[in-house]
């Protein structure tokens, strides 16, 4: 099975996903290990792999190679840059940044990434991606030349992620920013969600149990943590729990 039925399916069983992303930038290639495993062991359904700034080809072919045979959730790429591809991943999401004020970041790196995929990285497993930025924005924000999306335009967020599902987006992501000092607003993942069928992933500021749940009751599909489990990895239990109660809450309402 592919990794994007894969998600679909865990989706399907439990309401809401949790997916962990890791910054190679941040931490050490022993950290990383050590993380990817905890995160595993916790339930975390995927790991995500990427940050803004500051990542080699060289350096995510290193810390990825030393974790493929003892991983067994998929790892995706969440690249900052073209150079952001590694053929120790199993997946790379093709994303492009809707609401960038530059073309370059829409659609220029990709038709550069996907010569890439089709000369270098034959084995990832490409899922397509229309990255949304709210609110803060953070770094992806500043590099990418994001107008951010002010967190209550539910409005604008709303009119961004329908275009990208009559576009053909595999997968849409609501995006504070990582470290937001604000998540995503519940009520603008609900107003979403209630529009939109494909899966609306949702991340940035997210730091506590209830948070993740409030998020996916509200209609996320998945949720993604970063820095929490860089800073507070004795958290990252309880906010696995919590997405997926809150989806399976969800799920048995509708
Ligand atoms: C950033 O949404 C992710 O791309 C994660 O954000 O680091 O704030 O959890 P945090």
């Amino acid at each position: 099975m592919g990794v994007k039925d894969y998600l679909l399916k865990r989706i399907a069983e439990v309401g809401a996903i949790h997916m962990t992303l890791l910054d190679p930038d941040k931490v050490t290639a022993k950290e990383f290990k050590e993380l990817a495993l905890m995160v595993q062991e916790y339930g975390s359904d995927a790991l995500m792999v990427g940050g803004s700034l500051g990542i080699s080809e060289g350096q995510l072919d290193e810390y990825l190679s030393a974790v493929k045979g003892s991983l067994k959730i998929p790892v995706i790429l969440f690249p900052g840059s073209v150079a952001n591809l590694s053929r120790y991943a199993d997946a790379v999401f093709f994303l492009s940044v809707l609401n960038s004020a530059d073309p370059y970041f829409i659609v220029g790196a990709q038709i550069q990434a996907s010569v890439l995929l089709v000369k270098r990285f034959r084995n990832l497993e490409p899922i397509s991606l229309a990255y949304i930025i709210v609110g803060d924005g953070g770094a992806v924000g500043y590099v990418s030349n994001a107008r951010p999306i002010p967190y209550d335009r539910d409005d604008i967020a709303l009119a961004y992620a329908y275009t990208a599902q009559l576009m053909g987006f595999d997968m849409i992501y609501l995006e504070a920013g990582s470290g937001a000092r604000e998540p995503v607003r519940p009520r603008m993942v609900s107003r979403v969600k209630q529009l939109v069928s494909k899966p609306l992933i949702v991340g940035g500021g997210i730091r506590d149990p209830e948070k993740a749940s409030e998020l996916a009751l509200a209609g996320a599909d998945a949720i993604v943590t970063g820095t929490i489990v860089e800073e507070k990895p004795e958290l990252i239990k309880d906010i696995i729990r919590a997405v997926h109660e809150g989806g399976m809450t969800r799920k048995k309402r509708a």
